[in-house]
């Protein structure tokens, strides 16, 4: 495997309005979540009405698969709805293409996988088909009054085909829907306190790209903001999403190996972010990446090593490797240190 150290890129031009950053990245980080955090958003925020669904479906997977490994991704962006009865909200620009592939590769490792993403983005096999650049129709044609997939594809369809077939003969596969930063955040928590039972064959991989800033419950607009409301400006003040993670650490899923994502788009601010996240919510792993670039190269950043880059070489590159073929294979060397050694302080305790 190619793991090779790299420079980062030279800095990239900074988002900024004529006033200058839209945000300043360089400020530390949120505090992370208390219990009494945790209460405030969960209390005065409404699960989603299916919720309870997600958590029986979650409940009966992590039985069936006892004693098996389980990955819980996440993936895609949360949405910032800015009315009740939604009609305009705060998107972002991940697609979950890192969290479709990589549970592509987890499957093919053995593990379960608990794929939380956002409703409509990428999903585990049909992403080679369903992205706009990638119509399924254009892989079609009449043949006889049939419709066939064309010679050229089959080999590269069957493939995916028979992947897709067998994860779902062996229920390897759960899909768990999220549209709004609320939802997600229920979801998250309910699901991760319903993976308790696996313990340490849990490996929560967490790609999504959560949003930072939402208009709290007691704030929105019930109906449509009007046009003329605020004098043709639309001006809003929305609050911080509290940083759960070191909740999820510390009681959502304690035994778990936790793997966070970092994503920024100034290289000269990216491991540093990456090492305080580490050092604020004690994880186990965060993955650190560039939007210009991630899709060739990322950093782990975790505790008492150096950095390690994966990247592609160019030959990878150039033959459409997909990066996530090279950072599963690390993640689980990971994780089977992680089981090693809580199996072994289960042992002494
Ligand atoms: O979905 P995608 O493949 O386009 O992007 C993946 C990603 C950049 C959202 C992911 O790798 C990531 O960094 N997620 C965490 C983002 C963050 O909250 O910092």
């Amino acid at each position: 495997m190619d793991y090779t150290r790299h420079h980062l890129p030279p800095p990239t031009r900074r988002l900024s309005t004529e006033g200058g950053p839209v945000i300043d990245r360089t400020i530390p980080l949120l505090p992370p979540a208390l219990e009494i955090d945790e209460h405030n958003f969960f209390d005065n925020s409404d699960p989603p009405e299916y919720l309870e669904d997600l958590i029986k479906e979650t409940e009966e997977f992590v039985k069936f698969h006892n004693g098996r490994r389980i990955a819980l991704v996440t993936s895609g962006g949360t949405t910032v709805p800015l009315e009740n009865q939604t009609v305009r909200f705060i998107d972002n620009f991940s697609a979950g293409t890192r969290g479709a592939t990589s549970a592509e590769y987890f499957l093919e490792n053995n593990y379960a996988v608990i794929f939380l993403h956002r409703q409509f983005s990428l999903q585990p096999y049909s992403r080679h088909y369903s992205h706009a650049t990638n119509c399924f129709l254009d892989y079609m044609e009449e043949q006889d009054g049939k419709v066939v997939v064309g010679p050229k594809y089959q080999a590269e369809m069957i493939s995916v085909l028979r992947k897709y077939q067998a994860a779902k003969d062996k229920n390897l596969l759960l899909l768990l829907p999220f549209t709004t930063i609320v939802q997600y955040l229920h979801t998250l928590r309910a699901v991760s306190e319903a993976l308790q039972p696996a313990g340490c064959r849990a490996l929560f991989y967490l790609a999504a790209a959560v949003s930072d800033f939402f208009v709290p419950p007691s704030r929105i607009s019930e109906h449509k903001i009007q046009s003329k409301a605020g004098g043709n400006q639309l001006k809003m003040d929305l609050d911080p999403v509290p940083k759960f993670l070191t909740r999820l650490v510390d009681k959502w899923a304690p035994s778990a190996m936790i793997i966070s994502f970092k994503l920024e788009t100034d290289s000269t601010i990216l491991l540093s972010k990456a090492h305080q996240a580490l050092e604020r919510y004690s994880h186990q792993l965060v993955i650190g990446n560039l939007l210009q670039t991630r899709k060739y190269e990322v950093v782990f950043v975790e505790p008492n090593s150096p950095e390690f880059w994966i990247r592609l070489s160019d030959r990878q590159a150039k033959d459409q490797v997909e990066v996530e073929s090279l950072i599963i294979p690390a993640v689980i060397e990971r994780h089977n240190a992680w089981i090693k050694k809580s199996d072994e302080m289960a042992k002494d305790s």
